[in-house]
C-alpha cells in the first residue's frame, strides 16, 4: 500500500491528526496495535483546553462535546483548611471543558469511516524503516500476513511505549526525565461530583483530586507510594481517605458508590528531543509525558498535532520543507512550558518523601501567597486554560 502519511497509534493524537490531514485532502493511514474497544476502555484525561476544543470544532466533530461537555470557569486548590478558587474566566477570559478522553476518542473513531480515514486496528509488530530517507515505510502483521505501507512521512503517535521514538538514532536523541516517587490511585464512580469545580488538595496525609466526567459520574484520585497496590484499597478505604484529604468543605458533599474502574498510574515528567528526524515526526505521549497534575497530556497531544498538520499541509501544498524542519522547535517550545507548569503544580501539591519541615513550610507559604495574590492566581489560570498555540 502507498500513502502520503503513515500514522502509528490511534489514540487521540493519531486520530486527530488523521482527521486534520483528511480535511486538507492529504492521504494517510492510521495503524493501531489494539482493538478499538481496548482503546476506548482506557480511562484517562478529563479536562480540555481551548486548543483541543477548537480542533474538534474545526473538524466539525464537536456536536457531542458541545452538548455534553461541562464548561468549567474555575477550579480550586485546597490546603486542608480552605478552598482557594482560581477564577479562570475572570482571570483569563476563557474556561476549560470537562469531557473525557474516551469520549473524544469515540467521536474521532466513529467519524473515521464517513470521513474516509482508514484506521487499521490489531496491527502487530509495527516497525519503521528508512526514516532518514525521503521514502520511509512501515511494516506490520495482520491476520497472519506481513504488510508494508510506503509513505512520504511517518508520524509516531504511539504513546510512551510505542516503537516510533526508538527509530530516532541515539546519536541525535536527547532525553530529559524526572520520575516521581508516587502514583495516582484513581476511582471512577457513577455518583454526582462533590463540588461543581475540580478540587486539587494538598493535605498533611497527601494529595487528592476531585474531578468529574459528568453531573452523574465522578473521578477522584489520591497519591500513593509506588509500592502500593489497588488490592490494598477497597472502595470504602479510598472514600474514607478522600474525605479526609479533600477537606471538610468538599468532603461534606461526597457521595460514595461502587468503583467502575480503579487503577494506579505512575507520575513522570519526560521530554524527548528532537521531535522530528528525517521523515519521522513525533506527537503526543510518544515524545513527552507530564504528570497529570496540570491536566496537560491530552492537550499537549492536540497542540503537537496542530503544529504537525500545519507543517505537513505546508509541505504537500507548497513544497515547504522548512515547515517540516521547524516542527520540532515549535512543538518543543510549548511542550517545555507545559512541562514546567505540570512539574511546579506537582511540586506544590504533593508530599515528597525527602521533604522536611522546610519544604512543607514552603508549600504552605506558596499556597498562602496564591490565596492572597491575584497575580499568582492569574499565572496559574493562564497556564491551566492553555498557553497560546
Ligand atoms: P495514547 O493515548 O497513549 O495513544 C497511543 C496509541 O498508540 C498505540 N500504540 C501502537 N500502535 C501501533 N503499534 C504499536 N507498536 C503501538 N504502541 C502503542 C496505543 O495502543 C495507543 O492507542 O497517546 P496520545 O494519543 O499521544 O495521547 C496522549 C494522552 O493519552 C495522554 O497524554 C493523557 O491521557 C494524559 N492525561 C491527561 N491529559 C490531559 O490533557 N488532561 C487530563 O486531565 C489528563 N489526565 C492523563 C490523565 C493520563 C493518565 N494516565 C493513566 C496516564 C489522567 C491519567 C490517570
Ligand atoms: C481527570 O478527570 O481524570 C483529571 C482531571 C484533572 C487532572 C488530571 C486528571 O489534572
Amino acid at each position: 500500500m502507498k500513502t502520503r502519511v503513515a500514522i502509528i497509534g490511534a489514540g487521540p493524537a493519531g486520530l486527530m491528526l488523521g482527521h486534520l490531514l483528511r480535511a486538507e485532502g492529504i492521504d494517510c493511514v492510521v495503524l493501531e496495535r489494539q482493538t478499538g474497544d481496548y482503546v476506548l476502555g482506557r480511562i484517562r484525561a478529563g479536562v480540555l483546553e481551548q486548543i483541543t476544543v477548537r480542533t474538534m470544532a474545526r473538524l466539525g466533530l464537536d456536536a457531542r462535546l458541545k452538548a455534553e461537555g461541562m464548561v468549567e470557569d474555575g477550579f480550586a486548590l485546597a490546603d486542608g483548611k480552605r478552598l482557594i478558587r482560581i477564577d479562570l474566566k475572570a482571570l483569563t477570559g476563557t474556561s476549560v471543558v470537562v469531557y473525557g478522553q474516551t469520549e473524544i476518542t469515540r467521536d474521532l473513531m466513529d467519524a473515521a469511516p464517513r470521513r474516509g480515514l482508514e484506521v487499521i486496528y490489531e496491527a502487530g509488530d509495527v516497525a519503521l524503516h528508512a526514516v532518514d530517507s525521503d521514502a520511509p515505510w512501515v511494516t506490520y502483521r495482520k491476520d497472519g500476513a506481513e504488510h508494508r505501507i510506503d509513505a512520504r512521512f511517518i508520524v509516531g503517535c504511539d504513546g510512551y511505549y510505542g516503537p516510533s521514538r526508538r527509530a530516532i538514532p541515539a546519536s541525535v536523541a536527547r532525553e530529559y526525565e524526572r520520575v516521581y516517587p508516587f502514583g495516582w490511585l484513581g476511582i471512577l464512580a457513577d455518583v454526582p461530583p462533590c463540588h461543581k469545580e475540580l478540587v486539587y488538595a494538598n493535605h498533611e496525609r497527601g494529595f487528592a483530586l476531585a474531578s468529574m466526567r459528568s453531573r452523574t459520574r465522578s473521578r477522584y484520585y489520591i497519591d500513593v507510594p509506588l509500592t502500593e497496590s489497588v488490592a490494598n484499597w477497597p472502595d470504602e478505604r479510598l472514600w474514607d481517605e478522600l474525605a479526609i484529604r479533600l477537606g471538610a468543605q468538599a468532603a461534606a458533599n461526597i457521595t460514595r458508590g461502587p468503583s467502575l474502574e480503579k487503577s494506579i498510574a505512575p507520575l513522570r515528567s519526560y521530554v524527548f528531543a528532537p521531535m522530528r528526524h528525517g521523515s519521522l515526526l513525533l506527537c503526543g505521549d510518544a515524545a513527552h509525558i507530564v504528570p497529570p497534575t496540570g491536566a496537560k497530556g491530552l492537550n499537549l497531544a492536540a497542540s503537537d498535532v496542530h503544529y504537525a498538520a500545519e507543517a505537513l499541509a505546508g509541505f504537500f501544498a507548497r513544497h515547504d520543507a522548512d515547515a517540516i524542519a521547524r516542527y520540532s522547535d515549535k512543538a518543543l517550545a510549548r511542550v517545555w512550558k507545559c512541562e514546567r507548569f505540570s512539574w511546579s503544580l506537582t511540586r506544590l501539591m504533593h508530599r515528597f518523601p525527602e521533604d522536611g519541615p522546610f519544604e512543607r513550610a514552603m508549600q504552605v507559604a506558596e499556597l498562602d501567597y496564591i490565596a492572597q495574590s491575584r497575580h499568582a492566581q492569574a499565572s496559574i489560570a493562564e497556564n491551566y486554560v492553555g498557553l497560546p498555540v
